[in-house]
């Protein structure tokens, strides 16, 4: 199944007037605030966001799993769906890959197939948190934490070999999320699981190429439910200041505790230079995976907006100097339409972000004027600003509507008819 470029203009035709009033409004109100409106629609147009592959498949819960069918059988079949995606909307233009769930068996063959549908690979993602059929030694007490070093060493050339599957394909980073901790009292020696997890991914990091670096994310709780060995971004930041200048943090929206400040973290994180990569989702309760901006979307703008402050801060590059990637999936939803509406709400954040008066608030900051402080900050976020996207959108020839197009083409039915109803996808 493709989008072909006639069904996007042809929605283009039926939307255009409606979508021609709401941006004229929009910039006008741009416009009474100075603002320039192409410089902003440039900066939304250039931001992409990686598609996990564990995400294209229905996900499930411990309690069952209910697949919708037309799931993608093989690691292209998920390639051409976030080509897809990116069709639909310009803005999913990178893959992330979890192996060995999906593993390019014949690299230049994926790239290639990549490379036509106009997708690069973000980080790859290694796993020592399962075990495998053809696996020596368990990961049930833990990997690069793990008491005896041959289990130890077992983990390390795993992700030595996901460097090489990422190498390959033109990757550039390895995500290690790691779910040693413990589950009892007493059950681990925490100096010794840190020192063993810090020497193990010490390896991995010798094993880096020059330009590579390597994402440490950390999780509160989960599967381990006492200590996580990597628990908090404070024993990531350690690990990845020790290790060197290729490590940074990598902050997963699902992974704090209950009303974390993850605006703070991710201001001091970028405050340190330390701040690598994201993974977006949203949740109620824990490491939910929900569909980004379900639940707390003003938490998401205000993210965005320390990002911005931070990056600007220090020159960075919106759109390459972090790795931005969903890490969402659940049980009830399309997965497609479920990573079309996680796309848009990230840009609808950054685009907020990008519309708070910097200057206003840095002077009502200095003068502890916290109610304009906040007026400010929800000035912008009050801001419908979805014209503003779709322009950006249209401009880079994607849909003005892409989760309307994909209804509208009814893209789910050819899936099943050309794969089956009974489709499992890897992953979670
Ligand atoms: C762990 C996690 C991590 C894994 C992914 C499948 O909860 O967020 O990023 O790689 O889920
Ligand atoms: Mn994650
Ligand atoms: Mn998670």
């Amino acid at each position: 199944m493709k989008i072909q470029q006639q069904d996007i203009a042809k929605q283009h035709e039926q939307l255009q007037q409606e979508h021609r009033e709401a941006f004229a409004f929009q910039q006008l109100q741009l416009d009474k605030k100075d603002i320039d409106t192409d410089a902003l629609i440039q900066k939304i147009g250039a931001f992409q966001v990686a598609i996990p592959s564990w995400a294209l498949g229905t996900g499930g819960t411990r309690f069952g799993r209910f697949p919708g069918g037309g799931e993608p059988r093989s690691l292209e079949e998920k390639i051409e769906d976030v080509g897809m995606l990116h069709a639909l909307n310009r803005a999913s233009g990178a893959i992330s890959l979890h192996i060995p769930w999906d593993i390019p068996k014949d690299a230049q063959a994926i790239k290639q197939l990549a490379d036509s549908l106009d997708l690069r690979f973000d980080a790859v993602n290694s796993n020592t948190f399962q075990d495998q059929a053809d696996q020596k030694l368990s990961y049930k007490f833990g990997s690069l934490q793990h008491v005896d070093k041959s289990v130890r060493e077992q983990a390390i050339a795993h992700n030595i070999d996901v460097i090489k599957y990422g190498e390959a394909l033109g990757s550039d980073a390895i995500t290690v999320w790691l779910s040693d901790g413990s589950s009892f009292p007493g059950q681990l020696n925490f100096r010794r699981a840190f020192q063993n997890t810090y020497e193990s991914l010490q390896e991995i990091y010798g094993a880096l190429p020059e330009q590579w670096k390597m994402f440490v994310e950390y999780k509160a709780f989960e599967p381990n439910f006492y200590s996580m060995t990597v628990g908090d971004w404070g024993q990531s930041l350690l690990y990845a200041n020790k290790l060197g200048d290729q490590a940074y943090t990598l902050v997963d929206l699902g992974h704090h505790l209950p009303n974390a400040n993850i605006e703070q973290i991710v201001a001091l994180l970028l405050m340190e230079g330390k701040l690598g990569g994201f993974h977006f989702n949203d949740s109620k309760y824990g490491d939910d995976d929900l569909t980004v901006g379900c639940i707390k979307p003003y938490q998401l703008f205000l993210i965005f907006n320390e990002l911005i402050e931070g990056m600007d801060a220090r020159g960075m590059d919106h759109t390459t100097d972090l790795g931005w990637m969903i890490d969402a999936s659940h049980n009830v939803k399309d997965p497609l339409e479920d990573l079309l509406q996680s796309v848009e709400a990230i840009l609808i954040a950054y685009a907020q972000a990008l519309l708070v008066d910097r200057k206003a608030l840095n002077e009502a900051q200095l003068s502890n004027d916290t109610v304009s402080c906040q007026e400010i900050l929800q000035d912008a976020y009050r801001t419908d600003v979805r014209a503003l996207v779709a322009e950006a959108r249209h401009r880079n020839g994607g849909a003005l509507q892409p989760l309307k197009l994909f209804r509208d083409l009814e893209v789910r039915n050819s899936l099943i008819r050309e794969r089956g109803s009974k489709t499992v996808a890897t992953g979670l």
